[in-house]
């Protein structure tokens, strides 16, 4: 800040010219953009309707095959991290066409990647050789350094929401990636094993977990709207969060993925959610229902209508509520695991 001493100020900026050859910078100069009252997000609230972009990402299958493209997504660039291919400041995301017939070479990488099934059947991705089929609302993880391909037997389209934690595994210096020398990975167990052995409140006698990595890599959503079903005629409801649940990894109770948190969550037609707000930030996804999402208050306030399938950026702290006009469940992947093993997690009701 320039002081009303203009030799003052030309004292500084010589000094500050002096040693910028010898690397070193004043810290006066830009503490107080550092050491911020609060946090200052970059990502701005933004909603995606999907019904507006399926003709895009549908029409992607005539610009290039999933083989050439390796991965054919497009990313949800947030508008306030443009050319950073972010969703929020610490995630990215993107909307994953597949169609009947293809497959997307096996790979794996450092980044966790999380899929919410948006639409289309028959659809399946293959995890160390495992397969799990795709249904719409179905959460699927792909552990970090697990081989993994995408393939589609059925008919139509396949769509889905990549949630990647690319950015925090680039931030900490430790992306990797490798390309399996044949298309798909061999064939391993049956479709689902890994769903029937550790995903029904049993486990193998013996089991021991050597990864961090959840066993399990399919939530389905008929399972979980099941539980929803039953929970909502006697949950007491969050003014926040309605009835919010957290999705686990069975066999510790812990996350299903050690650095993003995953959610799923009914609020009941005509609820309104507590302004709400929480160093987490996340991608938000609608799964069913509709309403009005609302960001900020006074003049800063936005507020985005949505849909089934419509999926939105929650920056960190950044206040929001939702109403629903019907019953109304959403899927959602912060990293708040992180912060809160760091210790460093708030939120404010
Ligand atoms: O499906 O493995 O959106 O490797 C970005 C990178 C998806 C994937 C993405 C990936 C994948």
């Amino acid at each position: 800040m320039a002081s009303a001493d203009p030799t003052h100020d030309s004292i500084q900026a010589a000094f500050t010219k002096r040693i910028e050859a010898d690397r070193l910078v004043p810290l006066w100069n830009f503490f107080s953009n550092w050491f911020t009252f609060d946090p200052q997000a970059e990502a701005e609230p933004y909603l995606w309707h999907y019904d507006g972009l399926r003709d895009s990402v549908l029409e992607s299958a005539n610009v290039i095959s999933a083989r050439e493209a390796e991965r054919r997504v497009l990313v949800l660039e947030n508008p306030g991290l443009i050319g950073k291919h972010l969703v929020t400041d610490s995630l990215y995301a993107g909307l994953q066409l597949i169609t009947p017939g293809e497959v997307a070479p096996a790979h794996r990488h450092t980044p966790v990647a999380l899929r919410f099934i948006i639409e289309g059947s028959g659809g399946y991705t293959s995890v160390a050789g495992e397969r799990t089929y795709m249904e719409p609302g179905d959460f699927i993880v792909t552990p970090s350094w697990a081989w993994h391909d995408h393939g589609h037997e059925g008919e139509g389209p396949v769509v889905w929401l990549d949630v990647l934690d690319v950015p925090l595994i680039r931030f900490l210096g430790a992306n990797f990636t490798e390309h399996y020398p044949e298309e798909r990975y061999p064939e391993g167990p049956p479709a689902n094993d890994s769903l029937h052995r550790y995903g029904s409140n049993l486990r193998p006698v013996g089991y021991r977990r050597d990864t961090l990595a959840s066993p399990i890599f399919s939530y389905p959503y008929a399972r979980t709207r099941e539980s929803l079903e039953k929970l909502k005629n006697h949950s007491d409801w969050d003014p926040c969060y309605g009835l919010k649940m957290e999705y686990i990894d069975p066999t510790t109770g812990g996350p299903a993925i050690p650095t993003i948190s995953t959610f799923i969550q009914l609020l009941p037609k005509g609820f309104s959610t507590a302004p709400y707000r929480s160093t987490d930030g996340g991608v938000y996804c609608v799964a069913e229902g509709a309403g009005t999402v609302r960001f900020g208050d006074g003049e800063n306030a936005t507020e985005f209508r949505f849909g089934p399938r419509d999926i939105f950026a929650v920056p960190y702290w950044q206040s929001f509520s939702i109403e629903a006009d019907e019953e109304t469940v959403i899927f959602s992947a912060t990293d708040k695991i992180v912060q809160t093993k760091l210790g460093v997690w708030r939120e404010q009701r």
